[in-house]
């Protein structure tokens, strides 16, 4: 089968064969295109015509490759190389158009067609024949590009290629559609983070994919967060605080607290956290296309009440009838809930209690209490001092039980206030003016005084005293009484004691004073007839030692 020009043909046939391959007539072989540039594992057509004078008659046709003269030119459809590859479209005529299917690297060859007709020796080369050139894919693209910037992805083959297909592009084996820019080249403009992967090209109606080029972008960093834990923090804790960025290449991590440089490192750990640690914590990432801050966490330290304390609105003096309000300041985290306690015993809650219509009697201590779930906390106790004019203001007696005539008699002047009232003035009823001033007075003549206590609140009169000098049998008796009981009462007690005086007087012949100013003493004297008793009872209500003159 193996056709040959083996044997050395006679000269005119030599000449003949070499003449006619250019310039003989109607001998010739025309391939179009004669150089083909093929992409691997896809298929070849090599177009070809072949003409011959008329007369001959084709007896066989093959396809060789790179023929050398004077050497044998194997058919290549006997190759096991190509004899499954290989197909013969063309025909005995003048068409030897030839297929080969799933062409690689080592099928670069010339290829020619050579043909043999029924006359003598005639056999034809068609030299030069089809360059066979095939070649691969290779993504061309830069290593790294930065966000922003535009880049230019090259499909490159190593030679032009014949078939004009269109070009198609991967990244991460997913097709692109769009910014295709010109045939064999993919533009990405102001590349994105999401630009980055592996491309890879290939040719429209073929299987043949490129090895993938990875293209990284790189950014400044973004997305930098600080994350806590744990997430409730209570005093004494350790805590450990994460930075955590997107960059490329990755990033340097540094710690600010309140602005102050603290540490570097992706994990900033505090152990035994204080509340001294509530202050603002950052992180700053940074790498070689820029730098960002995160946003500020404010470690939320918890801790228990501490600082309680009472503190009572307005400042200075509280006055009787006034409205006081008390507010419980206190530390803490979470906030507290406050309680409030009058002694020991619980009258509200909330930071704020307030007393409308303040009594002297609301001066207890008060105190409140801080609580929140991890701990609770009791305020010093505050006693509210309430301040009050002069009240209860009484006149009481001292002095000599036994007084001569010129002798005086100490009038004391008493009185519920606060603060104490220290300014007393003294008068005798009917006289506008004041006779005397001090907490106690003497009273040399009879008469009916009372006294007024002074504190800075105000004043209060107490009821009057009737101080009374008696003449009578070479002795001066004073009767002291209280005008409460009226008037009435009075004379009749002072008739009473009286009585008495001059009944124990006979034989004593003592001077002696009575005192009464006790509205409850006359009130026992109403009911005591018995004039001995009577006596004994006004002693023992106002003990005083009788004193002999
Ligand atoms: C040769 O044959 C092929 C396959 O049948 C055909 O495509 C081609 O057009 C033919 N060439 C000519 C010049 O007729
Ligand atoms: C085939 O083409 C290639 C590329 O153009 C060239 O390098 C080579 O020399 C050619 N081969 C022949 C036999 O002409
Ligand atoms: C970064 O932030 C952007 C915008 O806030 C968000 O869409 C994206 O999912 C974030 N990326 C990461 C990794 O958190
Ligand atoms: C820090 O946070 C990142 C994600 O935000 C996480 O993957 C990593 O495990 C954390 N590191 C530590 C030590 O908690
Ligand atoms: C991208 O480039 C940066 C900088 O050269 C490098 O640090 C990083 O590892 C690269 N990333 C990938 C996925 O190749
Ligand atoms: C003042 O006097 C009234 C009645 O006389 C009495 O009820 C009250 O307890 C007295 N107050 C004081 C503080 O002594
Ligand atoms: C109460 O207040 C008054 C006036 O401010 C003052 O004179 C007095 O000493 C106070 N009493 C006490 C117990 O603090
Ligand atoms: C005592 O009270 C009287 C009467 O209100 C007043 O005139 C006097 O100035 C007061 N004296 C003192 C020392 O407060
Ligand atoms: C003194 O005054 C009282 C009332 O304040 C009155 O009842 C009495 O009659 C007066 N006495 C004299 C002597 O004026
Ligand atoms: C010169 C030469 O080779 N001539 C040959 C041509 O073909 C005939 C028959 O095939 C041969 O006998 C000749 O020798």
């Amino acid at each position: 089968m193996v056709m040959s020009v083996r044997m050395a043909p006679p000269l005119p046939v030599i000449f003949l064969l070499m003449i006619h391959n250019v310039f003989s007539e109607g001998w010739g072989v025309s391939y179009s295109p004669s150089h083909i540039c093929s992409l691997k594992t896809s298929s070849v057509i090599m177009s070809c015509t072949y003409t011959y004078p008329t007369g001959h008659k084709i007896e066989k046709v093959f396809w060789t490759k790179n023929p050398v003269k004077g050497k044998e030119t194997p058919d290549l459809s006997v190759d096991p190389e190509y004899s499954q590859r290989l197909q013969y479209l063309g025909d005995k005529q003048q068409n030897c158009t030839i297929r080969l299917s799933h062409v690689t690297q080592k099928d670069q060859h010339m290829y020619c067609f050579r043909f043999i007709t029924d006359k003598p020796n005639a056999t034809w080369l068609g030299e030069p024949g089809v360059n066979l050139t095939v070649t691969d894919l290779q993504v061309e693209a830069p290593e790294r590009v930065t966000e922003g910037h535009n880049v230019r992805l090259t499909c490159k083959s190593s030679c032009t290629l014949t078939d004009r297909a269109t070009f198609i592009w991967y990244r991460n084996s997913q097709q692109l559609t769009e910014r295709r820019d010109r045939n064999n080249q993919l533009l990405l403009q102001s590349v994105r983070r999401e630009d980055a992967g592996r491309y890879s090209c290939a040719l429209h109606g073929h299987t043949y994919i490129s090895p993938a080029a990875q293209l990284n972008v790189t950014y400044p960093p973004k997305n930098v967060s600080v994350s806590i834990s744990p997430s409730v923090i209570l005093e004494g804790d350790s805590v450990t605080l994460n930075c955590s960025s997107d960059s490329n290449p990755p990033a340097e991590i540094s710690w600010f607290k309140g602005g102050m440089f603290v540490g570097s490192g992706r994990i900033y750990s505090i152990s035994k956290i204080s509340s001294d640690h509530s202050e603002e914590y950052k992180c700053r990432s940074s790498n070689e296309h820029g730098e960002k801050y995160s946003d500020a966490v404010m470690l939320n330290v918890m801790y228990a009440p501490r600082n309680v304390v009472v503190s009572i609105s307005g400042s200075g003096v509280i006055l009787e009838g006034d409205s006081v309000t008390l507010i419980c300041s206190s530390d803490s985290n979470p906030p507290a809930e406050i309680s409030w306690f009058k002694g020991r015993m619980f009258v509200g809650s909330g930071g704020i209690y307030s007393i409308s219509n303040i009594r002297s009697d609301h001066s207890e201590e008060y105190k409140c209490k801080s609580k929140n779930k991890h701990g609770e906390k009791y305020s010093v106790a505050v006693t509210l001092n309430v301040t009050y004019p002069p009240r209860n203001v009484s006149v009481s007696i001292t002095g000599s039980g036994v007084i001569v005539e010129g002798d005086s008699v100490t009038l004391i002047c008493s009185s519920d206030s606060n603060p104490p009232a220290l300014n007393f003035s003294w008068f005798k009823e009917n006289q506008s003016s004041a006779v005397g001033s001090g907490q106690s007075f003497s009273a040399l003549q009879s008469g009916r005084f009372y006294c007024e206590a002074h504190n800075q609140h105000g004043s209060q009169r107490s009821d009057a005293v009737t101080v009374t000098v008696h003449h009578g049998a070479g002795r001066n008796m004073i009767v002291i009484a209280a005008t409460s009981g009226g008037l009435f009462i009075t004379i009749i007690i002072i008739i009473i004691i009286w009585f008495i005086m001059k009944q124990r007087c006979v034989k004593t012949e003592d001077n002696r004073v009575k005192q009464i100013s006790d509205p409850d003493t006359y009130t026992a004297l109403e009911l005591k007839s018995t004039t001995s008793d009577l006596y004994d009872t006004l002693t023992t209500v106002r003990p005083r030692p009788p004193e002999d003159s």
